[in-house]
């Protein structure tokens, strides 16, 4: 058994060791810096897979499926067909809270937060290649989910947004900031990030960023995709 699992095993459920450092060091896996999140709530002219391969067009390094209702079946269905967009173009597909949805069609990941699936038994359950992003409301729980072993967190709203209604007051860029020098994993930032606010939001330490408006709602979502990567390669050069 990979000595690592074994430790990790001991570590959450017998003895209390910290191994957030060793995971980070021996599992550390590639993190898309914008992660483009497809909605069909705020805008009805695409579909979920359409909204995916536009955004994969626009240089999109990571896709992620959030749609908070529908049958299990449905949400199977449109996950497929977007895995197969993904696949084809090798981008990772990220699932929101469901590991079973990213299970059952192969996603590269899943994203939980605070109310969904713990971590710890998202590590037990997904297999070792599997992303697991998390967030969560307090920074406490933040750090608990990393040190739970979380591939990268997603830290935000940033600034107001109105595409998730029960979203927070805006974190802003301090918090982020002090986040970012905390976390032992690549912190992605979300909420209200739009093309304007990109390079700020990296020079505060992201990795990334993750939008929802700043694509799906732009008359053309895989223009905006590409202004989006741009903005954020030329901030971590500098
Ligand atoms: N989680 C925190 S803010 C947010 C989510 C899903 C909404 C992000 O959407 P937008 O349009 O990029 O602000
Ligand atoms: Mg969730």
């Amino acid at each position: 058994m990979d000595i690592l699992i074994l430790l990790r095993r001991c570590s959450r459920y017998d003895v209390p060791i910290n191994l957030s450092h060793f995971q980070q060091n021996a599992n550390m896996k590639n993190i898309g810096v914008l992660h483009v999140i497809t909605d069909t709530t705020l805008q009805s002219r695409f579909t979920h897979p359409q909204l995916a391969e536009l955004a994969i067009q626009g240089g999109a390094d990571t896709i992620q499926f959030r749609h908070k209702n529908g049958t299990t079946r449905e949400l199977i269905e449109i996950a497929r067909q977007m895995q197969i967009v993904c696949a084809q173009h090798e981008v990772p597909l990220i699932v929101n809270d469901r590991a079973d949805i990213a299970l059952a069609v192969g996603a590269a990941g899943t994203h939980f937060g605070q109310d969904d699936m713990p971590v710890a038994i998202g590590k037990r359950i997904l297999s070792s290649e599997t992303i697991i992003g998390a967030s969560a409301r307090t920074e406490e729980k933040i750090l608990e989910a990393i040190s739970d072993g979380a591939d990268y967190i997603g830290f935000g709203p940033i600034y107001q947004t109105s595409s998730k209604p029960d979203a927070e007051t805006p974190k802003g860029l301090e918090r982020l900031r002090r986040m970012c020098e905390i976390a032992k994993c690549p912190v992605i930032a979300i909420g209200g990030i739009t093309l304007q606010t990109t390079a700020a939001v990296i020079r505060a330490g992201a990795h990334g960023i993750a939008v929802i408006s700043a694509v799906c709602n732009q008359p053309a979502p895989l223009v905006a995709t590409k202004n989006l990567m741009r903005e954020i390669q030329q901030a971590k050069q500098v």
